[in-house]
């Protein structure tokens, strides 16, 4: 079915002279790395190309060829093809969505289990690591065996951006030979998994230690740190770096649950909270947040000492009753 469906793409690229390609709005990894893949082949083609997103790409992916080149413009004309990458749904192209569709052929590639699908041909399968093992299916069926080192590297991000880079249970034999294969073609794995996992600004290290240097581990088995206005401050970091902070503490042997305070406003703190083997999402919900199981939060105001004890509490019973049901 998948290789069938590949072949009818590159048919329709074949016949194509004009061809639009669109990613996903807030691009990650998979989105960007499909998108500059696939217009480096067509390009090769010598297409006529079009690729953009509704929001820009991130800057950190700035070591992708043709970064410059994705607009958030839809094409001046209407396409003769379509290609929607990495899409759980037409309308995750924001603004995009109804120039892409209004293409005379539209194709969906994505590995979403959504429901949502759309155009005249879809290479669709949730078994697929990433839209990028998708996206090099359709170079295959257009004769490209090996890609170049840019396209390798393009789809190496998106391979290693879905799996964690092979961490995550999505993580099959068939992501580690196109890992492989990429390899050989000259993505290098060190240089790439660095890109796109750990590098990071001063401020984001600066504000970790002090989240860090915060943290409580109470002997119910919840860790429990907090980053006050002033630890933003004095670090110069901005409230988003604080994402993944509480990873770093939640995988700690003899946690079961983490909680990461940050203040937001004077006394207002919103509380990101993780679970190993705790519902997490009831406590959120005890303070009128809410969340996934494992992965949860809630805003709670008042002075920090107050707020840390009245939420340890929530905890404690959750572990109690996780440990007893
Ligand atoms: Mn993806």
């Amino acid at each position: 079915m998948r290789a069938e469906n590949a072949a009818r793409i590159a048919e329709a690229i074949h016949a194509a002279d004009s061809i639009f390609i669109a990613a996903h709005e807030n691009p990650d990894g998979d989105a960007v790395g499909s998108l500059l893949a696939l217009r480096s082949v067509l390009l090769g083609l010598g297409k006529r190309v079009h690729a953009a997103t509704p929001t820009p790409p991130p800057a950190r992916f700035h070591y992708l060829e043709g970064l410059e080149a994705i607009s958030t413009d839809p094409p001046a004309e209407r396409p003769q093809l379509g290609i929607a990458l990495d899409c759980d749904g037409s309308d995750r192209l924001g603004a995009l969505e109804e120039a892409l569709l209004a293409a005379e052929v539209v194709v969906d590639v994505d590995h979403h289990g959504g429901p949502e699908r759309f155009g005249g041909i879809q290479l669709v399968d949730p078994t697929a690591t990433s839209t990028t093992m998708l996206v090099m299916e359709i170079a295959r069926a257009l004769g490209i065996e090996r890609p170049s080192q840019a396209q390798a590297s393009a789809l190496y991000t998106g391979l290693i951006a879905d799996s964690g880079c092979f961490r995550f249970t999505n993580t099959t034999p068939e992501a580690l030979r196109l890992g492989a294969e990429l390899v050989a073609a000259g993505a290098d794995p060190s240089e790439l998994a660095r890109r796109v996992f750990t590098i990071r600004s001063i401020e984001a290290v600066l504000l970790e230690g002090r989240a860090l240097s915060s943290l409580e581990m109470l002997d119910c088995g919840v860790a429990v740190a907090a980053l006050s206005l002033d630890d933003f401050a004095q670090t110069g970091a901005s409230q988003e770096l604080t994402e993944g902070i509480i990873d770093s503490f939640r995988d700690a042997i003899g946690v079961h649950a983490a909680a990461l305070l940050k203040e937001s406003e004077p006394d207002t703190w919103q509380v990101s909270m993780r679970g190993n083997d705790v519902d997490v999402a009831s406590v959120a919900r005890k303070f009128g947040g809410g969340g996934h199981m494992f992965a949860a939060g809630c805003t709670i105001e008042g002075p920090r000492e107050a707020v840390q004890e009245r939420l340890v509490a929530a905890l404690r019973t959750a572990v109690r009753e996780a440990a007893s049901g």
